[in-house]
């Protein structure tokens, strides 16, 4: 395709329940949509993963919707013949900012593959009509509230729970989680970076309550610290914001840091690069599952079709709408039993609801020609 136009809007959705992690409190999810449109008439809608705030990762909201704007689309007007696996190339010598780029290769993608009537899933090589799916469970105030709203997930058929910890919130609720839900819940924990190599013999005492993994509990370029606490610890360790790129995946699984690996297209550039990552894991024995940011119905329905992978053998972080937001963008997600079914219509599947856009874009979207 040759890119004629494309819009930049942001979206601000009230999350159900303020969202508690080691990073912060998040209680709306702020989101960047990209529109491209194709000389052809070709359309297609993505969605940018940077939060508000540089925490989780660098990039934020206002900065990736600037770069978008200012430098990739201008790269890619510049390419007459557009194929999604020349998004990542001709962006190659802008630096970074893998939140962004993976924003504008996806609106590409959706674009052409809806033009040629093939879904996002087809295309990634998806194997499964339908994924299971897990909840992120973030800090609470009390260990009641905790208990309450792990039950309430569980009873809505979700095949696992993920606890946020933290220094100070770790080794008692997840205690007490496996006490209340027994041996038969999948559980694990995320800790974001709270920790620091120092708590190692603290963080060894997780292995006590059998979780299926731990998930980047140092910093993200401490693969050297997560190394020596897995091989400390029986609990798998599974990376997150260590893993920016397929090379840091070859290198975190060669350095032994994690066992299992949190796929997350916008932190890696994109879907291409996400399904780099799970060809390398799955040759290399480690499994995957796909991470979520609060996304909007758009970002967790492409991110389903990643999930139909064959080696996303781990529930995601995937959740139904229900578990987010009042009203989404696109029609709600639902659970299944403890699946969610991935969509077969051609694209990523969904497009935005016109009205659901009118009520919660924030500002007069942006239009970006090749004219500027
Ligand atoms: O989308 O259900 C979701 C949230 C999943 O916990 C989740 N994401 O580190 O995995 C993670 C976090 C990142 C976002 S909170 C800062
Ligand atoms: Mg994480």
């Amino acid at each position: 395709m040759r890119i004629a136009e494309a819009e930049l809007r942001t979206v601000a959705l009230p999350l159900i329940t303020p969202f508690r992690t080691s990073l912060g409190t998040q209680t709306v999810r702020r989101a960047l949509l990209v529109r491209v449109r194709g000389a052809e008439g070709e359309e297609g809608w993505s969605e940018c993963v940077a939060d508000d705030e540089p925490t989780y990762s660098p990039e934020y909201l206002e900065g990736a919707a600037d770069l978008i704007r200012r430098f990739l689309l201008p790269a890619l007007f510049a390419v007459p013949s557009l194929d999604p696996a020349g998004v990542a190339p001709a962006l190659a010598h802008l630096r970074g900012h893998p939140m962004a780029k993976a924003a504008v290769e996806t609106a590409v993608l959706d674009a052409v593959l809806r033009a040629r009537g093939l879904s996002l899933a087809a295309h990634l090589g998806g194997v499964r009509s339908s994924v299971r799916v897990g909840v992120s469970v973030g800090i609470a105030d009390t260990l009641d509230d905790l208990l309450d709203t792990v039950d309430r997930h569980v009873g809505a058929g979700y095949a696992r729970i993920k606890l946020k910890i933290e220094p100070g919130w770790d080794l008692e609720p997840v205690r007490l989680v496996r006490e209340t839900f027994g041996p038969g819940l999948m559980l694990t924990a995320d800790a974001n970076t709270a920790y620091t190599p120092a708590d190692a013999r603290h963080l060894a005492r997780l292995d006590a309550y059998g979780l299926t993994m731990l998930e980047q509990p140092f910093a993200p370029d401490d693969l050297d610290g997560h190394a020596r606490l897995a091989a400390r610890m029986d609990t798998p360790i599974c990376l997150d914001e260590s893993i920016t790129s397929a090379r840091a995946a070859t290198a975190a699984i060669r350095a032994r840091a994690c066992s299992i690996i949190n796929i997350k297209p916008g932190r890696v550039g994109g879907y291409l690069e996400s399904r780099r990552i799970h060809d390398l894991a799955l040759a290399a024995d480690v499994p995957v599952w796909c991470g979520g940011m609060l996304e909007t119905g758009l970002g967790r329905t492409a991110n389903l079709a990643l999930a139909s992978l064959p080696g996303f053998t781990l529930p995601g972080d995937i959740s139904a709408t229900a578990r987010y937001y009042e009203r989404d963008i696109t029609a709600p997600i639902e659970l299944t039993g403890d699946s969610i079914v991935v969509p077969d219509g051609p694209g990523v599947g969904v497009t935005p609801d016109p009205d659901a856009l009118a009520a919660f874009t924030t500002d007069p979207p942006v239009r970006v020609t090749p004219a500027g």
